[in-house]
C-alpha cells in the first residue's frame, strides 16, 4: 500500500481548508492514484515560521500503478492546480496543498525523492491519521511500528492536534 499525508492552511479557491483538502482527495485519481482508505480530518497547530494559520491534515490509502518518483511528480502537479506556489524562500511556510508520499510499499528513495518521507517520523499530524487507518503499518527501513512511533513523540508534538 502507498500512504500519502495532505496538508493545507491556505484555503485558495475554496472556502476553507477543509473543502480544499476534501477536493483534492477527491482529484487524486487524476495522478493516478486511487483512494482505498482515508483517515478522518485533523486541525493541526503549524510546525514552522509564526503567525500562520492552522493546518487541516490527513492521511489517505492508494493503490498505483506509477512509480514513487514520477507519482510524487504527479502530486506535485496536482497541488500546483490547487494554487500551491513553491517559489518564495519561505520553508514550511503556509501553504494551499501539501501532498507527501509517507511511504511507498516499502521502497526507500533518496535520490529523486525522499521517501519514507523523513519528517514523518517526528510529526504527529501524520502518525495520528496513519494509524487511524493503518494500525499495523510499520516504517519500512527501521521496521518500527507504528504505535511505538506515536508513543516515543514528546507531548510538546501532540498538543494543538485535534480531530474533526
Ligand atoms: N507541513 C509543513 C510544515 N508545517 N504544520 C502542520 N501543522 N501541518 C503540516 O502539514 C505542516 C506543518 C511542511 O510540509
Ligand atoms: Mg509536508
Ligand atoms: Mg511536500
Amino acid at each position: 500500500m502507498i500512504y500519502l499525508a495532505l496538508g493545507s492552511n491556505l484555503r485558495g479557491d475554496f472556502a476553507n481548508s477543509v473543502q480544499l483538502v476534501q477536493a483534492a482527495i477527491d482529484n487524486l485519481p487524476l495522478t493516478g492514484a486511487h483512494v482505498v482508505k482515508r483517515a478522518p480530518l485533523y486541525a493541526s497547530a503549524p510546525i514552522g515560521p509564526a503567525g500562520q494559520e492552522d493546518y487541516i491534515n490527513t492521511v489517505v490509502a492508494v493503490r498505483s500503478l506509477v512509480p514513487a518518483v514520477a507519482l510524487l511528480a504527479r502530486l506535485h502537479a496536482l497541488e500546483a492546480a490547487f494554487g500551491r506556489h513553491r517559489a518564495g524562500p519561505v520553508v514550511w511556510g503556509p501553504r494551499t496543498l501539501d501532498i507527501d508520499i509517507i511511504s511507498y510499499h516499502q521502497e526507500v528513495h533518496r535520490f529523486r525523492a525522499q521517501i519514507p518521507h523523513p519528517r514523518a517520523v517526528s510529526r504527529a499530524f501524520v502518525l495520528q491519521p496513519l494509524a487511524d487507518i493503518a494500525p499495523g503499518w510499520r516504517h519500512p527501513e527501521y521496521g518500527t511500528p507504528i504505535a511505538e512511533l506515536l508513543a516515543a513523540l514528546p507531548m510538546q508534538a501532540r498538543v494543538g492536534l485535534k480531530r474533526l
